[in-house]
């Protein structure tokens, strides 16, 4: 129940909000009482101690709650037009990209690009950017010099649950 709960957020709160009649504000945020309302109208089951449990353990801390305990959004991942407001911050010297092996012609053509998301996603540690690769097949691990990225103007920004964002990377700055 939890899992079906996890994956209903994960996709209106990053994707299409309108399958259950929802809208984001420009910063990607809902108002929970509302998205349990349009939840329920749609025919999935879900309460409010539901939907706390699901944010606290989700593995990837996919879901952010307002301080105020009001409002839900997605932490990162969304493909919907949303302006986060996360201020530019200094990456570690060194960061991770998982990607599938099919995809590294075109990685080292046009460099990391976001496809459907706003921007390209990026893993602290090589562990996790393998995760992230092998969800799309045969799977690898590229550094990022985030370091020399950073230094040369490009802004990264790190999403409420860790993962860091930037919009675009040219494959320069991209290694095995
Ligand atoms: C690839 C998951 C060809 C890129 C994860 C990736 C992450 C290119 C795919 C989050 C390319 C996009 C995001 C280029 C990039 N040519 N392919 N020039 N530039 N790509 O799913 O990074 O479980 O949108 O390497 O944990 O895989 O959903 O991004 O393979 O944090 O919460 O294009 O999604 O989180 O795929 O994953 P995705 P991603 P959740």
């Amino acid at each position: 129940m939890s899992k079906d709960l996890s994956r209903l957020l994960s996709r209106v709160l990053r994707h299409e909000p309108e399958f259950i009649g929802i809208d984001l504000d420009p910063a990607g945020w809902v108002r929970i009482d509302k998205l349990l309302s349009q939840v329920k109208k749609s025919g999935f089951t879900a309460d409010r101690e539901l939907l706390d449990a699901v944010v606290a353990n989700n593995d990837k801390k996919r879901f952010t709650i307002s301080e105020d305990g009001q409002r839900i959004r997605a932490a990162q991942g969304h493909s919907v037009e949303v302006d986060l407001g996360l201020l530019p911050s200094v990456p570690p010297a060194l960061l991770f990209h998982g990607t599938a092996t099919a995809n590294l012609d075109s990685i080292f053509e046009k460099g990391l690009i976001p496809g459907s998301r706003r921007h390209v996603h990026l893993s602290k540690d090589e562990t996790t950017a393998l995760k992230v690769g092998q969800r799309h097949g045969k799977a690898l691990v590229l550094k990022v010099n985030a370091g020399r990225a950073h230094a040369d103007g490009i802004a990264f920004f790190v999403a409420d649950n860790g993962v860091w964002l930037t919009e675009a990377l040219p494959a320069t700055y991209l290694s095995f």
